[in-house]
């Protein structure tokens, strides 16, 4: 017998993120605040960094910065993810009061302007200063890996993104492997979500790591598995922004020209339930996702009176 497909998640579903203190727009419940939003939101990003992959030094200072991503959140970013440490293949580590300098002068210029700031950050002793602020999310390409994150997180009451990631960002490109990339990365995300549970994290974002210790077939597999991955009632965030895989897809193309590539990733994504999309170019996301949930929404209507 052959299964109706199941229906389309896309624009109707409902995400949401707990946090255990108020963030503006959140609505206070018996368990906390909780952000709810339909369909996909874009995840601005700011990097105060030299050399990140497709922005680094693009921000002569903090003002440059805090502008930026105040565009980002009129544009419609539900938060903007502020990064002072690039994890692009190869890099090095940067020292903590050096991280500090960079991204603290720019979270707290954006949360005072009411912006829903995430720290991008591995160091637990950033993400606490990070919070104290004004970030209101933790973003952890190591998947809160150190206990003393997952503590950082759930005493300022503040929900974290787990990333998927194999290896370093040192070495992470050189050979990664997989038996089931998919069930490897699932499986992963979802012993990392009981552990911060468990430790009073009060919610998480799931995420794969697009490019992170992952070739393209990786990348391919994870991206194509966003309904499952999307299937386990947290919210799933997916960051191809502008990312290598578009490239080893269509040829060489640098970082700044890859929009199109990247659209059509994330909205792929968010068709198959995705939450949250990291994306440097927020506005022309906003534009992109308005539209696709138009036109979804008059298929719909259509199926729904037989036209
Ligand atoms: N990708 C990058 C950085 N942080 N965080 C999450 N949760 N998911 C991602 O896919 C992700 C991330 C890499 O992109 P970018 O910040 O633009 O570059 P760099 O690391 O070079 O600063």
């Amino acid at each position: 017998m052959v299964e109706a497909p199941p229906p389309s998640p896309w624009p109707a579903r409902r995400h949401g993120l707990r946090f255990g203190r108020p963030v503006p727009g959140a609505q206070r419940s018996k368990d906390g605040w909780w952000l709810a939003w339909r369909g996909a939101a874009v995840m601005g990003v700011v990097n105060v960094t030299p050399d990140s992959f497709s922005d680094g030094g693009r921000w002569a200072g903090p003002e440059e910065a805090v502008e930026a991503g105040l565009r980002q959140a009129q544009a419609g970013a539900l938060f903007v993810d502020v990064g002072g440490e690039s994890s692009r293949p190869g890099a090095e580590g940067v020292p903590e009061a050096e991280e500090l300098r960079r991204v603290l002068p720019v979270i707290e210029g954006l949360s005072g302007h009411g912006v829903r700031v995430s720290v991008d950050t591995v160091k637990p002793a950033v993400a606490e200063a990070a919070v104290a602020a004004g970030a209101c999310l933790v973003n952890d390409i190591r998947g809160l890996n150190d206990p003393a994150m997952r503590r950082v997180c759930g005493d300022a009451g503040v929900p974290a993104v787990v990333m998927h990631m194999q290896g370093e960002p040192r070495s992470m490109q050189r050979a990664p492997r997989y038996r089931d990339v998919v069930g490897e990365v699932e499986a992963f995300l979802l012993e990392r979500v009981e552990l911060a549970l468990a430790d009073g994290v009060p919610g998480v974002m799931l995420d794969p790591g697009i490019g992170f210790g992952k070739r393209l077939e990786h990348n391919l597999a994870l991206l194509a598995a966003t309904a499952r991955l999307a299937g386990h009632g947290l919210p799933l965030l997916v960051g191809a922004s502008r990312k290598s895989l578009i490239q080893d897809l269509v040829g060489k193309v640098p970082p700044q020209a890859r929009l199109p590539g990247t659209l059509a990733l994330h909205l792929r994504a968010a068709q198959l339930g995705a939450a949250m999309l990291r994306a440097h170019d927020v506005a022309e996301h906003a534009q992109a996702l308005g539209v696709l949930a138009a036109v979804s929404g008059a298929e719909r209507r259509a199926e729904e009176t037989g036209g």
